[in-house]
């Protein structure tokens, strides 16, 4: 019972820490806080993978630090719990959603405790609880009431075939994926909400965050704001006119045609009789591509002529108006002016159809490209022309202005969030339908639950799961007793995440989705840790949202996640791969033809500089690590690795593999090493024998060099834990321990600051360690060591002895004799290997440099 056995430690100390609430968040705001905050999983099937422990080990060890710290610590854990595959699974096995989810969660929370996470179970959330849910339909109809939520006809993948709403990834070239049906774009009602009204605040918003910059990036890229002109164009003899958007106003006289997207509202009016049944019928192939296809570079252009003319306000030019799908309806205006001289598409278009291209920004003389997309000197540009092209944007939008023809403009490319599905396992909506109009129901009337249904597939005329439970649809206006419809369509999975992280602040708060006073104290969150898959779409709604509260006074912070880390991917085991030639090995990257390719295992290889050869050689094998799939069979259960080597190695394992955010291979082999780790921090206390604290711990008072040791380690983990370089921290704990293997005793005034240094990562051992030391209460709250400079300076000073410059031999002095000339040059002469030279010679020169060398010159 005494060496090393983390199954019988860990289990008692997990019941511990439930039974005693260990890590509930105090109540109290007296001390500075710390939110320390996980993505929340979504319970699959398949319970926890070993990218989960990662990211949580590390908010577990930041969550532990600053306990001892003195911090008041919110580090809570729920569940992202609606969505599609427990709905998918319903559909083929008749299990209710509810039912598998529940299943689930259960599992995920095993899972979690078995780790140790120190979470405070009471808090846990679940989006699909109507406890938490009718404050997410509170929050709809926050912005419904702000305007913000609104009903619109959303161009959708329709597939008349399989009678349903198809998602972009399920349409193929324009077919279902399942079936190969086609699906077209059709017009449906859905709710969508008002994301581009805080574009701006999104995008300046991002600018005081502590975040990746390769994340903020993707934000700002998603929010994809451009700085031009709105400008009209006349349609000639006819009273409209067509608005686009430019970027690039300066080069409107080389604007020599005009093209609308196929979706485009001026089209039915300017058409031609002529050119009717050839747009009618560009418009419908149109309707089968996706925006994709549509604007790619390469893709051959198509267009057809609408017969129509506009007049170009700069030169007064009769322009035709085309009509081209690399044109979207759904960004800036729908409708371009097209300027083959400086731009790609434009150019490709003009030269198929045989449209006039006029240069209006001067190319270098060297330039033998098509379109001339930089900036430079204006030419055949009328007043323009001389002018740089920013100084050209200004004068022409002036002009404009005073034309009453355009003006500047923003755009983005930042859509309104389409918020509904045709799904059962979502949120319903807070909506009736009284005479075909939408109306919000009252706060007392949430949570709306989700209905019984057996049948979790769409209705076959396109209608949502929900339509089936008729007694549910079919409702009366609370207000006015008037016969009403009930919203069939459910929110989308994103919901729920938009503010789980406020519900953690007081989740059992009656009046609000959170308490003001609770969000003042805790938001916003200090650290967040998960997946760089969430760089933009949860991120920017979950911000939106807050925004959203912000404005109504729900919360005072104006964004919620202060500090974002992504924690990199762990792949699968390196798999080696050798090549034979007539049985022999080649490496791969020899002339020889048709090599024979050999699975090897670690222990066939080794590393040589870069690379790994086949062992015993210097030929050079392929070696990859892979995503873990299922399919390719290399998938790690963390339960496994829990089962034979305990949390502590599992948590201390994926610390030690490498930078935080940083992509790594697994290997089994490195958990063994850690695990062979915490077996020499037991041993080196613990007596193999008795159990007991061993006898080389004493009440002593700590040596020089012990000093050092621990106070060296204290400073590097804890500088470490704070820059999330917890892999350099482990080294520095290791370091720590072969050091205190080599003294013959060990008092405890150095053992236990290192116990204490440990228990974050391997919080288990470190409370058992700590129980044994002689402590009653949980390490869980104890102070974290304080580094001291002064125990840095050893308490000896090495001297070098050389011999006529040659180096001989070296001797430790105690600190304070270092400087004593006579006293140091006595000890070097006493050395064996010193004095044998100066019996050979005559000692004709002493050179000593206090703290650094001596040297005895002989002749
Ligand atoms: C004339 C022009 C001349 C343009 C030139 C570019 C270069 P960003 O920067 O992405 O905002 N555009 C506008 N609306 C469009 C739509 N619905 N579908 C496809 N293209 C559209 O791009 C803005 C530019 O993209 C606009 O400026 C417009 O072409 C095109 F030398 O106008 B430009």
């Amino acid at each position: 019972m005494s060496s090393y056995k983390p199954e019988q430690i860990e289990s008692k100390w997990q019941q511990y820490w439930q039974s005693n609430k260990t890590f509930k968040t105090p109540e109290n705001h007296d001390k500075p806080k710390y939110y320390v905050l996980d993505m929340f999983p979504y319970p699959s099937g398949s319970g926890l993978h070993v990218g989960h422990p990662e990211g949580y080990t590390a908010t577990d060890i930041l969550a532990r630090y600053k306990r001892m710290n003195g911090f008041n610590v919110l580090h809570p854990i729920g569940w992202d719990a609606f969505g599609l595959p427990a709905e998918q699974y319903a559909v083929k096995t008749g299990t209710h959603p509810r039912d598998t989810t529940e299943k689930n969660i259960n599992r995920f929370r095993e899972q979690l405790q078995s780790l140790g996470f120190s979470y405070d179970w009471d808090r846990e959330v679940n989006t699909t609880d109507p406890d938490y849910y009718k404050w997410t339909q509170w929050i709809f109809l926050k912005l419904y009431e702000k305007g913000l939520a609104y009903e619109d006809d959303v161009p959708v993948n329709w597939c008349p075939k399989l009678g349903t709403v198809l998602a972009n990834e399920e349409v193929i070239d324009g077919k279902s994926e399942v079936g190969g049906f086609p699906v077209v774009k059709k017009p449906m009602r859905q709710w969508v909400l008002k994301i581009t009204e805080y574009a701006e605040r999104l995008l300046e918003g991002l600018d005081d965050l502590d975040w990746p910059q390769s994340t903020k990036q993707m934000q700002r890229n998603w929010i994809g704001k451009s700085i031009g002109a709105d400008i009209d164009f006349e349609i000639a003899d006819h009273g409209e006119e067509i608005k686009v958007f430019t970027t690039r106003p300066d080069t409107i006289f080389g604007a020599t045609y005009m093209v609308l997207a196929p979706e485009h509202d001026l089209i039915d009016t300017i058409t031609t009789e002529e050119q009717l049944a050839a747009v009618e019928d560009y418009q419908e192939q149109a309707a089968r591509k996706t925006d994709l296809e549509r604007t790619e570079l390469s893709k051959e252009k198509t267009g057809v002529f609408t017969g129509a003319y506009a007049i170009n306000p700069a030169n007064g030019k009769k322009v035709p108006i085309w009509v081209a799908d690399y044109v979207l309806a759904t960004y800036g205006t729908g409708a371009i002016m097209a300027v083959p001289g400086q731009d790609e598409r434009d150019w490709e278009f003009a030269k198929k159809f045989d449209l006039p291209i006029v240069r209006t920004v001067q190319p270098p003389e060297d330039f033998e490209g098509k379109a001339y997309t930089e900036e430079g000197k204006v030419i055949n540009s009328d007043f323009l022309n001389g002018a740089t092209t920013e100084e050209a944007k200004k004068q022409i939008i002036n002009w404009l202005e005073e034309q009453g023809a355009g003006k500047e403009a923003v755009n983005y490319k930042l859509r309104d969030w389409l918020f509904s599905r045709q799904r059962y396992w979502g949120e319903p909506f807070p909506i009736i339908h009284v005479d075909g109009e939408p109306k919000p129901l009252d706060e007392d009337g949430l949570p709306v639950t989700l209905p019984e249904v057996e049948d979790f597939e769409p209705t076959p005329d396109g209608n949502p799961p929900l339509a089936r439970a008729e007694d549910w649809v079919n409702t009366t206006d609370p207000e006015t007793g008037k016969p009403a419809i009930r919203e069939t369509n459910t929110m989308p999975q994103w919901a729920g995440s938009c503010w789980y992280y406020l519900r953690y602040c007081s989740p059992d708060f009656k009046e609000a989705p959170v308490d003001l006073a609770e969000e003042n104290y805790w938001m916003p969150v200090d650290l967040y840790v998960g997946g760089a898959e969430h760089s933009v779409l949860h991120l920017l709604y979950a911000r939106f949202w807050h925004k959203v509260l912000y404005d109504c006074g729900i919360v005072s912070t104006k964004e919620p996640f202060q500090k974002l880390v992504h924690q990199g991917m762990i792949l699968g085991e390196m798999e080696y791969t050798g090549f034979k030639k007539d049985g022999e090995w080649v490496s791969p990257d020899s002339d020889e033809k048709d090599l024979d390719a050999v699975k090897l295992v670690e222990d066939q290889v080794e590393k040589k500089g870069d690379y790994f050869v086949v062992k015993g050689t210097d030929i050079k094998v392929d070696s990859k690590a892979h995503k873990m799939s299922k399919s390719r069979g290399n998938v790690v259960n963390p339960d496994d690795i829990v089962d034979q080597y305990g949390a502590d190695s599992m948590r201390l394992y994926e610390m030690f593999m490498g930078p935080l955010e940083q992509v790594k291979p697994w290997s089994t082999k490195d958990v063994d090493g850690v695990y062979r780790f915490l077996g020499r921090v037991w041993r080196l206390m613990i007596d193999e024998e008795t159990g007991a604290l061993n006898d080389s711990i004493t009440e002593s008072e700590a040596s020089g060099e012990q000093l050092k040791a621990l106070h060296e380690c204290i400073q590097k983990v804890t500088s470490d834990v704070k820059e999330l370089s917890f892999n350099t921290a482990i080294s520095a704990m290791m370091i720590f321990i072969n050091e205190a293997y080599k003294w013959e005793e060990h008092p405890k005034s150095i053992l236990e600051p290192f116990v204490k240094l440990l228990s974050p990562f391997a919080p288990h051992i470190a409370e058992e360690l700590w129980q044994k030391l002689g402590h009653e209460e949980t390490i869980a709250y104890a102070d974290w060591p304080e580094f001291q400079e002064e125990h840095l300076i050893s308490d000896t000073q090495m001297y070098p002895i050389q011999v006529n410059g040659k180096m001989r031999g070296e001797i430790h002095v105690p600190r304070n004799k270092a400087k004593d000339k006579e006293y140091v040059l006595a000890e070097a002469k006493a050395v064996d290997n010193v004095a044998k030279y100066l019996e050979e010679g005559k000692l004709v020169k002493e050179i000593f440099v206090p703290e650094r060398i001596v040297n005895l010159v002989v002749k």
